[in-house]
């Protein structure tokens, strides 16, 4: 498996297991396969409500003698409503007991917008912070602290553009070390991946196969990535899947990657994507596959029902 580096030289798995809307009563075996078929890094999330499930699974393979927790690279993220100085010691405790560790591998902030405490999904803007009630520096300086008490080994965040990337980046102290944002051949990322480089933050593509979101009511005319007929094409022209093509397309471009599945063939099949090897031809196609789509839009952040704009995550 390839690793790439973080900037003190600690490695991370290039392929991980993603585990948002993997049910509780699903996810626990999800993970104990995917570490029986070689996955040694799990994106979690507390606000994906499996945590403790997660947990179980990685204690199972661990007491079935599969990896020991140091062979693990594991993620979790700061929800929006721990963004307050107060709140995110507590939050990273949370998720610790959940899954059970002692210390996480990467902690993230995970969307640049804050709820007050307690509120899972904010629907009204009572239910937000805005920046001048909560900084985004407050939160990491937070997660600074974080770090150096051990709790975590790497800080970073997800869903931030380059202007709130170098907010942070001005601060005292160690930046981002990741950024972990949607990425596939419909939305590449350019000019962020090529920002993120120049600062040293490793960059992870999350929905990479499209996301399960997509099978919503709101997304019923987004366009579909699995069954796009480049991607289609370049497939059966490589006698691969078209789950597999997308991954390595994120692994060619030393993007770390975390496809979700809760079944075990797929999670399989998925990681043997580290095996393809896509042509400069693929590549190219790729690039012009000709549709631009984000599927994950930032509507449940920013709108008429929030302080925030949807130039606070994203690069317009
Ligand atoms: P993905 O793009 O990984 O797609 C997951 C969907 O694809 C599921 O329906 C899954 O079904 C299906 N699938 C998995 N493998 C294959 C395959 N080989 N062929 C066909 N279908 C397949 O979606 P996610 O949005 O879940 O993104 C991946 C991970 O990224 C998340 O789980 C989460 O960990 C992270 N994430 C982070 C976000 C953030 O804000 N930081 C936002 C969104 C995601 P099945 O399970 O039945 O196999
Ligand atoms: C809205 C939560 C996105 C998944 O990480």
């Amino acid at each position: 498996m390839k690793n790439l580096q973080f900037r003190n030289g600690d490695l991370i798995p290039i392929l991980g297991l993603g585990t948002w809307k993997s049910s509780p009563g699903e996810v626990k075996q999800a993970v104990f396969w995917a570490i029986e078929a070689g996955y040694r890094h799990i994106d979690c999330a507390a606000a994906y409500g499996n945590e403790q499930e997660v947990g179980e699974g990685i204690a199972d393979a661990i007491k079935a003698g599969l990896v020991k927790r140091e062979d693990l690279f594991i993620t979790s993220k700061l929800w929006n409503d721990s963004h307050r100085h107060e709140d995110v010691g507590p939050a990273l405790e949370k998720s610790l007991k959940e899954l059970g560790l002692d210390y996480l591998d990467l902690y993230l902030m995970h969307w640049p917008v804050a709820f007050k405490h307690g509120v899972g999904f904010a629907k009204t803007r009572e239910e937000f912070y805005t920046y001048q009630d909560v900084p985004l520096t407050q939160t990491w300086e937070a997660m600074q602290e974080q770090k150096e008490l051990g709790k975590t080994k790497h800080i970073g965040v997800s869903n931030f553009n380059q202007a709130k990337l170098k907010e942070l980046l001005k601060m005292k102290g160690e930046g981002p070390e990741m950024n972990q944002i949607e990425m596939h051949p419909f939305l590449p990322q350019e000019k962020l991946v090529e920002f993120c480089r120049e600062h040293e933050i490793l960059l992870t593509a999350y929905s990479p196969l499209g996301t399960s979101d997509s099978r919503a009511e709101r997304h019923k005319n987004d366009p579909k990535l699995l069954v796009n007929p480049v991607v289609q094409e370049i497939a059966n022209r490589q006698g691969v899947s078209a789950g597999q093509v997308l991954i390595a397309w994120s692994i060619q471009r030393d993007v770390i990657v975390i496809p979700k599945s809760i079944n075990q063939s797929r999670i399989k099949e998925n990681f043997d994507s580290i095996n393809v090897k896509l042509t400069e031809h693929d590549l190219m196609e790729l690039k012009d596959i000709g549709i631009s789509h984000r599927f994950l839009d930032g509507s449940l952040f920013a709108g008429d029902h929030s302080p925030y704009k949807k130039s606070d995550l994203f690069d317009m």
